[in-house]
């Protein structure tokens, strides 16, 4: 694009921001300088949401022009024991409860085992806080999905798994983790983040890690030299304030330690949860998420939009109001589903390939850590058929 037009663009956008009352955010964004908390404040409440999403788009685009990134992978959640009975969650189930269950390595071995003609590049294991798995336990399934599946990449284990793991072995975290390196792991999933705030911890999940120690713990992680992704469970009692607050301190600590890759605003599904009164975020609540994000965490390269949570007609919309990154193929999904999400369990490569086409971006499918595998664009998908998104 010439310098004139992409300056005309650049002014429509500021005019239309400042019609909105967003004219001294628009001008930041476009001289690439970082916001405030309170600029995030008025970011959730400004009634003009598609502005809002057009400045995400614009950070968006200057990031990573149309790519979008995707990668194939397969979920396995290998206990749904849990003791942190936290009342946003449908999956946890107390040992001996109907429906209770814990995978041994061999069975771990055989969900790998059960995909090895897909194209899998990543497996993501998270789990229940299940106190009488021992130390071993965990070295055990890395172990014997690596056994399985060698090239395989293991994205393994929450902060407050983590945490579990190093009270179990009865050593600092520091210690232990690079014997789970060793066994297998090779980065951290996002999750387990909730809300920071004391406020919302205290009455949604006062069993679980607070706010400040799944920082610390993200923190040991980034400096044992392992990249991992953040999140936010947003949609339930929480504040936009205590949602701005959560942002900021996730950009803090990236501003220190650089391991962050990806975040991922995750919506409060309610069905079978003890906050199903409080019902669910609206599409609009989602795509307000993706670009309030998008704008605040200058420092996290990827802001994800993901498909199974979102459903794929949200996440379509959210790749041109912040996001750049769907997951992936995924396998098997048990959090979401068992409170309620009605996502198929799984894509196929090429439907991820099409539907990210569909909505107007270049696919391009990518490792763990954001490596790429395939841009896409050679004949390998062009030879596929074209198909409907799905919806
Ligand atoms: O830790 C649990 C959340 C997380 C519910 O890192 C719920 O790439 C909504 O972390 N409604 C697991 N959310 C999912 C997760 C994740 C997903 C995709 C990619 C990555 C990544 C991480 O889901 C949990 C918890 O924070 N959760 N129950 C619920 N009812």
């Amino acid at each position: 694009m010439s310098d004139n037009r992409q300056g005309a663009d650049q002014e429509q956008l500021w005019e239309r921001a400042e019609a909105a009352g967003l004219g001294a955010i628009a001008e930041k964004v476009l001289a690439k300088t970082r916001l405030s908390r309170e600029d995030g404040l008025t970011l959730y409440n400004s009634p003009a949401l598609h502005v809002v999403g057009e400045l995400a788009n614009h950070v968006r685009e200057r990031m990573h022009g149309d790519r979008t990134y995707f990668n194939v992978n397969q979920h396995i959640n290998y206990t749904n024991i849990c003791n942190k009975l936290c009342r946003f969650c449908a999956f946890q189930r107390l040992p001996g409860q109907e429906g209770a269950y814990v995978m041994s390595p061999a069975e771990v071995a055989e969900k790998i085992r059960a995909q090895l003609d897909a194209p899998v590049t990543e497996v993501h294991m998270v789990a229940g806080i299940y106190p009488k798995l021992p130390y071993e336990y965990y070295l055990q399934i890395l172990r014997a999905v690596k056994e399985t599946r060698p090239e395989i990449h293991i994205k393994a284990f929450t902060m407050i798994e983590l945490m579990q793991i190093a009270r179990r072995a009865k050593r600092p975290l520091r210690e232990i983790l690079p014997e789970l390196i060793e066994a297998g792991l090779g980065s951290c999933p996002g999750g387990g983040a909730e809300v920071f705030a004391d406020r919302v911890h205290r009455e949604g999940y006062h069993l679980k890690n607070t706010g400040e120690q799944w920082l610390e713990t993200a923190r040991i992680v980034h400096e044992a030299g392992l990249r991992s992704n953040c999140t936010m469970l947003h949609g339930h009692i929480e504040t936009p304030e205590e949602r701005v607050d959560h942002l900021d301190r996730l950009r803090r600590l990236q501003d220190e330690t650089h391991g962050f890759q990806a975040y991922i605003p995750l919506s409060f599904h309610p069905d079978h949860t003890e906050w199903a009164h409080l019902g669910a975020p609206t599409a609009l609540d989602e795509l307000r998420e993706i670009a309030v994000a998008r704008l605040l965490l200058d420092n996290i390269d990827h802001i994800k939009a993901y498909w199974i949570m979102l459903g794929i007609p949200v996440a379509q919309i959210a790749l041109s109001y912040g996001a750049n990154d769907v997951d992936g193929t995924v396998v098997e999904e048990r959090i979401y589903h068992d409170a309620g999400a009605t996502t198929p369990q799984e894509v196929e490569r090429r439907e991820l390939v099409q539907w990210i086409r569909d909505a107007g971006r270049v696919p391009v499918e990518r490792d763990t850590l954001y490596n790429v595998i395939d841009s896409c664009d050679a004949p390998r998908e062009a030879a596929i058929p074209a198909e409907p998104a799905l919806s």
